[in-house]
């Protein structure tokens, strides 16, 4: 496995890449061009600035999270075509710098949706946290505000103000657009997309929506086993992946995240790894904690396990932190409680495989004792 972080680029993060190069395993950042339009192609001058940026720092730039997905690409708007032309290109010119995992997600209008940024929690940190009926009740435009205000001055990835500049015109679009048509429409971009991958070499690696149900009436679909599957099949090629979120998926009951790393990754469909716990206080409702197994409400432990059965070697970063020691980072994103994160996957990892390669060789001693 390959150990990475992820970085929002020198204007707009906190933390440095010298600091990400101390953290023990690191050895990649995941970025993206944040000052590129959606649906515009991504410059290769940028790229290839970004790239040597992060290469002198000492870490490689493998994974790219997010190039996002026009609208009209997922409403199937006649000028799709024009978008999914200008997606392709990204694709190449990322191809170009070396880049071998694209992550992107397909939800409608919002990215993930959370109604509270900081919410305390008993040993003094902040986490984010969904209440389902709180949100489920809010008008989308005070979601927004909210988002905003809380943000600590940062830009939060998925909720980036272009997007939502058009959101009542948008919401009006979606209402033709169930479940069913918007699985054609993902189809329909990667019967196009799909073989340019096969030909540069880039892996497409969905991101599950989060929470993995409907809000405010807006279809999603990259929700469960059977959903992930439909869409892996959907253009049945090795480039067309998972990002498998475990907090994402996680925050519906009835997703078995060990199981799914199991299943996916066994077919070796997951090119990206998001690792993280939520811990629930309600049916519907979580907030984010430590990595840690006992401080939330998925097993870590097994998590990992299931990677490593099944000789997982792509990329990983820890997801989500909560926020620590009086940092001021972007919510979600700061520095330490990421760090810990890595240092608790490290520990896992080299736990789990030192068992592995002890109970191989005492099985085989066993098995030379008996002949
Ligand atoms: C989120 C998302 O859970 C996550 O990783 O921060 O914003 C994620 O980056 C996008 O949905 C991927 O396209
Ligand atoms: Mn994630």
């Amino acid at each position: 496995m390959k150990m990475t972080f992820r970085w929002f680029g020198q204007k707009d993060d906190s933390i440095t890449l010298n600091q990400i190069r101390q953290i023990p395993a690191v050895t990649g950042v995941v970025g993206a061009l944040y000052d590129v339009a959606v649906g515009e192609v991504w410059p290769i001058e940028k790229i290839y600035a970004l790239k040597e940026q992060v290469n002198k720092a000492g870490l490689e730039l493998e994974v790219i999270e997010s190039i996002n997905v026009h609208e009209d690409i997922k409403l199937g708007a006649p000028t799709r075509d024009r978008y999914i032309e200008n997606y392709i290109q990204s694709i190449r010119n990322v191809a170009k710098a070396g880049v071998k995992v694209v992550c992107y997600n397909f939800m409608p209008v919002f990215d993930w949706m959370r109604n509270d940024l900081a919410r305390p929690l008993e040993d003094g940190s902040n986490a984010l946290s969904y209440e389902h009926n709180k949100l489920k009740d809010l008008d989308p435009m005070e979601l927004v505000d909210s988002m905003a205000k809380n943000s600590n001055g940062f830009t939060l990835p998925g909720w980036e103000p272009y997007r939502l500049k058009q959101l009542k015109v948008l919401f009006e679009q979606y209402k033709n657009i169930d479940e069913e048509k918007l699985f054609e429409n993902y189809r329909y971009f990667l019967e196009r997309v799909i073989p340019v991958c096969e030909e540069v070499d880039v892996k497409m690696a969905v991101h599950p929506d989060d929470p993995p149900w409907s809000l405010f009436g807006l279809p999603r679909i990259v929700t469960c086993k059977s959903n992930l599957e439909r869409i892996i099949k959907m253009v049945d090629s090795p480039y067309n992946g998972l990002t498998l979120c475990s907090g994402a998926l996680g925050s519906n009951r009835d997703n078995n995240i060990p199981e799914m790393v199991r299943y996916f990754g066994g077919m070796g469909r997951i090119h990206f790894a998001h690792v993280r716990n939520i811990k629930f206080f309600g049916e519907k409702d979580f907030h984010e904690t430590s990595h840690l197994s006992s401080d939330g409400s998925l097993d870590l432990f097994e998590i990992m396990k299931a990677y490593y059965d099944v000789g997982f070697d792509g990329n990983i970063r820890p997801d989500h932190g909560r926020a620590i020691w009086g940092e001021k980072g972007r919510p979600g994103y700061g520095l330490y409680d990421r760090a810990l994160g890595i240092a608790y996957l490290n520990g896992l990892w080299e736990a789990i495989g030192k068992m592995d390669r002890l109970k191989t060789s005492t099985d085989g001693m066993a098995g030379r004792n008996l002949k």
